[in-house]
């Protein structure tokens, strides 16, 4: 086998995000730009000779041709196996456990998640490390640091792998094993809930719709739902995934999957509906008549998680991004287990669930799982949700209106601008940064400002400090506006503006009307309008 040595020169803007490098395909299609990233995220690994490397993808457009790169590159710089998923296909909570089942030494996980798919729309490499979670930010600094210094990387001069065949085959002088994507996950979810219970609610007509919106997560919903769980046949909808997502946004919200929510909340709805997006870590939560908010829904399922085998013993805490309401507080506050406020990005939560403080970790952005992986699991939940109904024999609007009758009820919103100009943008957090000082006792709209920070993350277990994450203004009574840049858009920047307010004992607000006065002070304070120059957010959630 013949290795080749490619001359390259660096690229100033592969810089990981949130959650791994996002970009067009066109820029990824650059010359060297996928193999520029690839070889230098091994350059930032240390002790991988001889170990194997899982690699696996949404199956959005471009991820063949990276997956054989990938595998002809990992051969050059020595690790001794690949393990692939069929067709290029791995959902990323199926590649966390992958990599934490055989044991491997890291992954990578091609997708850009929500974002749409398509020879102009977006793509993504992310390394997950050994424990199957998103690579820390240590370590992806150091990979940024070196994209930038690059000059060459290092390629198995070898013929394409099958990827559509399952087996072992030998190639580039390593070993390329191609697995089933859905099998091993579909046996981790068959030891955390119980099948038997929620194979007998559907038995007794319970009516489903799950919509994989063409994405990774239809073949695993297939199996599981249809095949294993005996939901009728048809209650996974768009389950064969496509390249370009049949031309949709595979984001499980209430704009991208409106039909769905229209469909819940009209006369024939069934029982229970959810979705999942581009790379199935992420869910979408809809009972009859009810539209339950990520932040609920981690709270809710928190609350009820020992209702499942899997979480019999009980939880030993609980994780949140800052931006999810503090629904779940109130739940880990009952149970006296920890609480843990992290910044956003799931990469965040994999110390503390390494370390067993949290057992189940969730965010506002859709994003619910706990510590049987470490990637956001979207079809985990949607099984813990079956499992909790089953098991109440009740439906998820009681299940969601007994939960605030008992904690109270956190109205929660997230506004988006998206596509804004990046100047404006940064413009806006800069002097919304520096306004910070002075509100603390100031008046807006009839509310107190109590206190008002750029929220800043103190790693419990590391001791590694994040700074920036987000601009907190809290209110007397519990209310508080959060601002922040999203780290996974690929064009301009994406304000999100995240408004919450918790009430005792009113749970039937509307959910605009109940955050009214709160949006409006965002405004005041921060000059959302006047910056972005838009009149109103582009998705609601
Ligand atoms: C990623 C991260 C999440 C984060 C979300 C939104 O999700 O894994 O932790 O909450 O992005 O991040 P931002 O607000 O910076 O856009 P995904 O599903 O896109 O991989």
């Amino acid at each position: 086998m013949t290795i080749r040595t490619v001359e390259t020169t660096p690229y100033d803007d592969q810089k990981p995000g949130t959650s791994g490098l996002r970009k067009k395909v066109p820029v990824f299609q650059q010359k060297n730009y996928a193999e520029n990233f690839i070889q230098s995220v091994f350059d930032s690994l240390d002790g991988f000779s001889g170990k194997a490397l899982v690699i696996g993808g949404d199956g959005r457009y471009y991820n063949r041709e990276v997956i054989q790169k990938a595998i002809a590159i990992a051969a050059a710089n020595g690790f001794g196996k690949v393990i692939v998923g069929k067709g290029g296909i791995l959902s990323t909570p199926a590649a966390s456990h992958i990599i934490r089942k055989y044991m491997a030494f890291g992954g990578l996980v091609l997708s850009a998640s929500h974002n749409p798919g398509g020879p102009h729309e977006d793509f993504g490499i992310k390394y997950n490390i050994g424990n199957g979670g998103p690579a820390p930010e240590k370590i992806t600094d150091a990979i940024f640091a070196r994209t930038k210094a690059i000059t060459s990387y290092k390629i198995a001069d070898m013929a394409e792998v099958d990827i559509d065949r399952i087996g072992t085959v030998q190639a580039g002088g390593m070993t390329v094993e191609v697995i089933d994507p859905v099998e091993d996950y579909a046996e981790l979810m068959e030891t955390l809930f119980d099948f038997d219970a929620i194979r007998a609610m559907f038995a007794g007509g319970f009516r489903m719709r799950f919509d994989a919106m063409h994405a990774v997560t239809g073949p695993y919903a297939k199996e599981i739902l249809e095949n294993r769980l005996g939901a009728p046949k048809g209650t996974a909808r768009n389950f064969v995934p496509l390249p370009d997502f049949g031309g949709h946004h595979p984001d499980p919200n209430l704009v991208h999957a409106k039909h769905l929510y229209d469909e819940m909340m009209g006369p024939d709805a069934p029982d229970f509906g959810a979705a999942s997006d581009g790379d199935g870590d992420r869910n979408l939560i809809i009972g009859k008549g009810i539209f339950i908010t990520p932040s609920d829904s981690l709270a809710m399922l928190a609350a009820n998680a020992r209702l499942a085998p899997g979480y019999e013993a009980g939880l030993k805490g609980i994780a949140r991004s800052m931006p999810t309401s503090a629904a779940a507080d109130r739940v880990a506050e009952a149970l006296g287990v920890g609480i843990y406020e992290t910044p956003t990005g799931w990469k965040f939560f994999g110390n503390l669930l390494d370390a067993g403080m949290a057992t189940i970790c969730g965010e506002e952005s859709a994003g619910t799982g706990s510590d049987h992986v470490r990637e956001k699991d979207g079809l985990w939940a949607v099984l813990l949700w079956l499992n909790i109904l089953a098991v109440r024999k009740e439906s998820a609007k009681a299940i969601a209106e007994k939960h605030w009758a008992t904690y109270g009820r956190n109205y929660y919103s997230r506004h988006d601008y998206e596509e804004v100009e990046s100047d404006a943008a940064n413009r806006l957090v800069s002097e919304l940064r520096a306004k910070l000082p002075s509100l603390p006792g100031t008046k807006v709209r009839g509310l107190t400002v109590e206190a008002a920070d750029d929220f800043a993350y103190h790693d419990p277990v590391d001791g590694s400090v994040s700074k920036n994450q987000g601009i907190r203004v809290l209110f007397e009574g519990g209310s508080r506006f959060v601002i922040r840049l999203s780290g996974t858009g690929t064009s301009g920047a994406t304000l999100r503006l995240y408004v919450e307010r918790y009430e005792k004992d009113r749970f039937d607000l509307d959910t605009q009307q109940a955050l009214a006065d709160l949006i409006a002070a965002a405004d005041d304070v921060a000059g959302i309008r006047s910056h972005t120059g838009r009149q109103k957010p582009s998705v609601i959630t």
